[in-house]
């Protein structure tokens, strides 16, 4: 693996970058706050996921916290005294949104804690690989506020009312099994696994067009977004513009031809 320079902009290096082959790897990196997502992290963040969307020789991104925790949410310490119109006049969101307008697609490596602004984080990502370890949840009731970076929508859309207001109103976690069974993760993995194997499914989506990943991404993102008529309407239009790639033509020949496919992204 190569080791990837992050130093953007603050003094600590809040996370942590690599690339394997086509697969860029980002790994959270305040371990002794179980990876709270402060400001400055959530800006080195966004900065290395365009920088690897920018990179054409990185097809799919891992996205990871620790063993022990994705992360845990927002910082709370960070948060705690701040008055409505500086939490207003900071716009945190606004890092949030670029990651969000990240088009490669992007595999979670989860493990232990993913809480508040953690859990919205691991939902704005693509695929998502659980340990069974994972302990899944909307807690900021808790704390005498309410998820803010998406939760009570992207939470409400994965996995239904009744699930999102048991898990946001009461705080409780759910375990990756539970998470798994309601549409949250898409698969649950041994402990000792679960980064090797995010890691190999980013690597089996690497093998792929790059282009018809992409548009594929965008065209499942677009279901939450739109009615099924217009929905149906891009995903055909994105699929003839499909047609106009060499790795549709080299797709389809090298099935035809029984062998396997070499996408070049073209
Ligand atoms: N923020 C800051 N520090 C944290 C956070 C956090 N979210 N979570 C854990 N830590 C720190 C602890 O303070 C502790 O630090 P120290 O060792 O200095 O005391 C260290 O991490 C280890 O934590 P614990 O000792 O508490 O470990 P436990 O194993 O006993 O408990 C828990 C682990 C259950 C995860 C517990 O730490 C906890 O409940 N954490 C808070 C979870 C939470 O409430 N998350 C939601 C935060 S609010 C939010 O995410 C809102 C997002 C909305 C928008 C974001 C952009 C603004």
């Amino acid at each position: 693996m190569t080791t990837v320079e992050t130093k953007p902009m603050a003094d600590e290096q809040l996370i942590l970058a690599e690339t394997d082959g086509p697969v860029g790897i980002v790994r959270l990196n305040r371990p002794k706050v179980l990876n709270a997502l402060n400001p400055e992290l959530m800006t080195q963040l966004a900065e290395q996921m365009e920088a690897f969307d920018r990179d054409d020789a990185i097809i799919v991104i891992v996205l990871a916290g620790s063993e022990r925790a994705w992360a845990a949410g927002a910082d709370i310490g960070d948060m705690a005294e701040r008055t409505m119109l500086e939490m207003y006049t900071r716009d945190q969101f606004a890092t949030w949104d670029r990651i969000r307008r990240t088009k490669k697609p992007i595999v979670a490596a989860v493990s232990g804690f993913a809480l508040g602004g953690g859990c919205e984080l691991m939902m704005l990502c693509d695929v998502v690989i659980a340990s069974e370890t994972a302990k899944i949840g909307q807690p900021e009731i808790n704390i005498g506020v309410m998820p803010g970076a998406g939760g009570t929508q992207r939470l409400t859309r994965a996995v239904g009312k009744a699930t999102a207001m048991d898990v946001i109103l009461t705080g409780r976690f759910l375990s990756a099994t539970e998470a798994l069974a309601a549409g949250l993760v898409s698969r649950v993995v041994p402990k000792e696994h679960y980064f090797t194997e995010a890691l190999r499914i980013a690597h089996e989506m690497a093998a792929k067009g790059p282009i018809a990943l992409r548009l594929a991404k965008e065209s499942v993102l677009k279901a939450a977004e739109t009615t099924l008529t217009e929905g149906l309407e891009y995903e055909r239009k994105l699929f003839y513009m499909l047609f106009a790639t060499e790795d549709q033509k080299e797709g389809m020949r090298a099935f035809v031809e029984k062998r396997p496919p070499r996408f070049t992204g073209k």
